[in-house]
């Protein structure tokens, strides 16, 4: 059995730099064998400082280098499809930022794929489940110690967007991470999506209506409502509120210390993901690599990123209709149940 991943993260951008440094510094039983980009600059200065690791500009080079046994894929979206097809091939152990692929139907071909291996290899990097008040209102929901849940509300607040973020991607890259939330509360899928856009803030470039309102359904009734909110200048808030039969749950608010200080009261507000969830990233990429040397994923499946792309589909299209809109799955194959 392999004793330690040699894992080739593809992508050494905002993510893939950040999935270097722990996997260099904090994760056990994993390195940094192959930092793959397509600035091979980037790439290099990823590298630097981490013994036995080699910059490569194509993500083909680093599956056929004999010393990889592991694949991060931090590129964006799009250029996963192909990577996650030739590591299937290779049988390596995959961890999978999100999306899965861009779309519902790459995405079901890629678990078509997977099923077809028989075992499953892709973990998507849906890192809020491992947040420890997220983990703490899941066993919550699933133990019904406060009887069953009913509603949950959901704030999604960033401070502002990259450029070039579109409309459509409040939904794909943002309200995404709320889809995989509430699949994972629930234990249910979502079954209908509405979109509804309000009076828009004055910050958000040309071509974005922001905030936006996102209202979903699930399996059993469930109502749960999301504020996406990508120009809240602020700073970053993710934070949901869940409304069971016996009582309220609150997760999400900032952490202290609190300060009081002349005429002042008051806390630090938390730039950005990579500091709201860093623990969470810690555990997520700790999980892939125990679970991957036991030969099982550790978290979140190829099913996940495929039901949560036709979340996003449904979305889009709420989005324009402003319609409420079904969300289309295949059946669940049987490996994911
Ligand atoms: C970003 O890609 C993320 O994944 C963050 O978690 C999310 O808060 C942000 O809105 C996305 O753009």
């Amino acid at each position: 059995m392999t004793k330690t991943l040699r894992v080739a993260v593809i992508g050494a951008g905002r993510m893939g730099a950040d999935h270097i440094k722990r996997l260099s510094t904090r994760i056990h039983g994993a390195e940094v064998a192959a930092v793959v980009d397509v600035d091979l600059a980037r790439a290099q200065s990823a590298i630097e400082g981490i013994d036995g690791a080699v910059a490569l500009a194509s993500a083909e080079e680093a599956l056929n280098n004999g010393d990889v046994n592991a694949v991060l894929i931090a590129t964006p979206g799009f250029l996963h499809e192909e990577i996650l097809y030739k590591a299937l091939e290779k049988n390596f152990p995959i961890l999978c930022e999100k999306p899965l692929t861009p779309d519902a139907e790459s995405a079901w071909k890629v678990v078509q794929a997977e099923q077809a291996l028989g075992h499953k290899l892709i973990q998507v990097g849906f890192m809020r489940r491992f947040d420890a008040e997220y983990s703490a209102l899941g066993a919550m929901v699933r133990n019904g110690g406060l009887g069953e849940l009913l509603m949950l509300h959901h704030q999604h607040r960033n401070p502002s967007t990259p450029e070039g973020f579109t409309n459509e991607m409040l939904i794909n890259d943002s309200v995404v991470h709320e889809f995989d939330a509430i699949r994972y509360f629930t234990g249910e899928e979502i079954t209908s999506v509405q979109v509804r856009l309000g009076k828009p803030t004055r910050s958000a470039p040309n071509g974005q209506h922001d905030p936006q309102h996102v209202l979903l359904e699930t399996e059993s009734g469930v109502l749960a409502d999301v504020e996406i909110y990508v120009n809240a200048k602020f700073g970053y808030q993710v934070a949901t509120q869940a409304s069971f039969e016996d009582g309220i749950v609150s997760i999400g608010g900032d952490a202290g210390p609190y300060i009081q200080t002349a005429g002042k009261w008051g806390g630090n507000v938390t730039p950005g993901f990579e500091d709201r969830f860093g623990a969470a990233y810690d555990v997520e990429v700790q999980s892939w690599v125990d679970s991957a040397l036991r030969g099982e994923i550790g978290g979140p499946t190829a099913w996940d990123g495929y039901a949560t792309a036709a979340c996003c589909e449904a979305g889009v299209e709420a989005q324009k209709s402003g319609e409420k809109v079904k969300v289309r799955l295949n059946t669940k194959p049987d490996l994911y149940k």
